[in-house]
């Protein structure tokens, strides 16, 4: 592949008549546009353009709704009766490589050309091995000069999912949880839930250890979490949280365009789903539970048709279970149930629903299973320095050396950790230079 590498450059060559410097600084724009993608297009990865002529922008564009014009096209549209213009003298800067497949929508590459652009920036290449270089071949091919990893860090790490999506072929993980200064996440012991009775019956038992309930993380974290809540396509709970907190799992004090569908992971069909609980939130709940303990265990089958009844009877269609085969998956690598289970269901979550992320929020076990099964992409820990407990459930174990902290919210430090995907760069013809042993994945995890 030909074109110029960004790190290449010299810190005083000019490319395109413009410096370095410059490069960056449009670039660093179509970051900022492409986050008003943010909740509206996933799977897809969130792009922002900017049209330069001259030095000054002259439009500017992004991907904005799922299914819809791409960053490119979008700016092209946004040019009306100026679209048919000679911009060979123009620079379009794009945070991620122009497509050359026809998708949704046409190639980015042909309409590029389409318009006679002289010169192209690209961000970062797209890892889609329907693009994977191609876009920038198409370009260059044509003639048309290509500069490529401006900000390519930053450009990759604004779509951490589409990462995990295209190279890993599963729904990507945000891992959230607030902790107390001595490292609790609650105040009773999750074991608790196991004498709770099934569904669907409340006792007061659970009224009781719901009175228990309290917050860890104060009012800016919770601002902060709905934020992130809304750029997700679901939120995923165990069952004891399910059934202890009872927790809404939507998007509060923002405008969203849709709710996040919420997950329960209810192996044996243990949580509580009346009316009242599936209206919690606006979205979908979709159940899942593990097929094989339908053989096993008579009450799970009855379990099962009780569910069944329930879902019907709410009319909605937004109660839906999914039984999977969870626990009796074939573990080609020595690995746990749960490690397979977490995997298969992200997998499952993409191929056949193409959700892009989702946020799991708890419980502890819940989160140190996806933690052990090396299927936390990104990580956030709200932990409030103000507040002891001495006692209760523990928060999740893992290595807090790689935890980098971000700006506090209030009195809650917030600690965070994202995958690297620096080393998951594109540089052959062939396809897709995947380097993910060094993220501690195997070759084989990734077959299928
Ligand atoms: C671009 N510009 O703004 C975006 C791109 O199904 P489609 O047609 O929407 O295509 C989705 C794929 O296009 C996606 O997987 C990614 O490879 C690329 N996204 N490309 O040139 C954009 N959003
Ligand atoms: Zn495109």
């Amino acid at each position: 592949m030909d074109f110029t590498d960004f790190g290449d450059l010299a810190e005083d060559v000019l490319w395109g008549g413009l410096s370095k410097d410059a490069h960056r600084q449009f670039m660093s724009r179509c970051l900022v546009l492409a986050e008003r993608g943010w909740g509206k297009v996933s799977p897809n990865p969130m792009v922002g353009a900017v049209l330069v002529r001259g030095g000054l922008v002259l439009d500017e564009g992004w991907h904005d709704v799922f299914g819809g014009a791409h960053a490119e096209r979008m700016l092209f549209e946004g040019l009306g009766s100026g679209q048919n213009e000679d911009f060979s003298d123009c620079i379009l800067y794009v945070s991620l490589e122009p497509c050359a497949h026809f998708g949704k929508t046409p190639p980015c590459a042909n309409l590029i050309l389409e318009k006679g652009v002289g010169a192209v920036v690209v961000g970062v290449l797209d890892p889609n091995p329907k693009v994977c270089g191609r876009g920038v071949e198409i370009l260059r091919a044509a003639g048309v000069d290509v500069l490529v990893g401006v900000l390519e860090d930053e450009c990759r790490g604004l779509n951490p999912m589409f990462w995990v999506n295209q190279l890993l072929g599963r729904t990507a993980v945000v891992a959230k949880w607030a902790e107390t200064a001595d490292g609790f996440m609650g105040r009773i012991a999750e074991e608790s839930s196991r004498l709770l009775p099934t569904n669907p019956i409340l006792s007061n038992e659970i009224e009781l250890l719901q009175n228990e309930r309290f917050l860890i993380s104060g009012e800016e974290s919770g601002r902060w979490v709905h934020w992130l809540r809304s750029g997700m396509d679901a939120i995923l709970v165990g069952v004891n949280t399910w059934n202890l907190d009872q927790p809404k799992l939507n998007v509060r004090g923002l405008e969203v365009s849709k709710q996040p569908i919420r997950i329960v992971l209810d192996r044996r069909l243990r949580g509580e789903y009346s009316a009242e609980a599936v209206n919690r939130s606006a979205a979908p709940l979709w159940v899942i539970y593990d097929l094989n303990f339908l053989e096993s265990d008579e009450a799970m089958g009855i379990r099962e048709l009780q569910f069944k009844l329930l879902s019907e009877a709410s009319g909605s269609g937004k109660l839906v279970g999914w039984g999977l085969e969870l626990s009796e998956l074939e573990s080609s690598n020595g690995n746990s149930d749960s490690l397979n289970s977490v995997d298969r269901i992200l997998q499952w979550l993409y191929e056949a629903h193409g959700l892009g992320v989702i946020l799991v929020e708890g419980g502890a076990s819940i989160l140190q299973s996806f933690l052990d099964a090396d299927c936390v992409d990104e990580l956030h820990i709200l932990r409030n320095s103000q507040m002891r407990l001495e006692s209760g459930v523990r928060s999740p174990n893992l290595d807090r050396g790689k935890l980098s902290r971000d700006a506090d919210f209030g009195s809650d430090e917030h600690w965070v950790w994202r995958r690297d995907f620096g080393g998951m760069g594109i540089e052959t013809e062939e396809g897709l230079n995947s380097e993910f042993g060094i993220l501690g994945k195997e070759e084989g995890d990734l077959a299928e």
